[in-house]
């Protein structure tokens, strides 16, 4: 049993996210907790650059209301290790695509890089929206 954190946008909620939700509450075994930092617009576009097209509040409704979910908490910053320490986390967990870059976090708590679901991204799905692609 473990409490397990992730982060991320969650802009234009799909399977992907989904995915990565479930095999980061898989990671926290019978019984155990899944908390997830959804990134604020001021994050997003301070720190990542990244406009979402849905805003935080209901982004963050979003993911509260998923089974595998157990707490929202807002990411406001780089400090994880804050949350970390305040929430007792044994396990840090995010997508591949971010492999490596938390691994300063090995100080305070396990690290898990999940696989990715390939094949669709929120970006993706923004610029298919766009260009009128029913199947994008
Ligand atoms: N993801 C995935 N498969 C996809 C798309 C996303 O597994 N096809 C995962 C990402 O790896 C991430 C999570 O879903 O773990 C959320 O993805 P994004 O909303 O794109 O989050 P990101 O912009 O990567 O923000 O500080 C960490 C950042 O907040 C992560």
């Amino acid at each position: 049993m473990a409490t397990v954190i992730t982060y991320g946008t969650y802009d234009l909620f799909h399977i992907g996210h989904l995915r990565l939700l479930q095999r980061a509450k898989a990671l926290a075994g019978e019984g155990g907790r899944l908390i997830v930092g959804v990134s604020t617009d001021r994050f997003n576009w301070e720190e990542k650059k990244k406009r979402s097209a849905i805003p935080y509040e209901q982004r963050a409704e979003i993911v509260a209301a998923l089974k595998c979910v157990d707490q929202v908490i807002p990411e406001d910053d780089w400090d994880m290790k804050r949350d970390i320490l305040k929430y007792d986390v044994d396990v840090f967990t995010i997508g591949g695509d971010w492999e490596g870059k938390f691994d300063h976090l090995k100080e305070v708590c396990k690290v898990v890089y999940l696989p990715r679901t390939e094949g669709i991204s929120s970006t993706d799905l923004k610029a298919g929206i766009r260009e009128g692609r029913r199947d994008s």
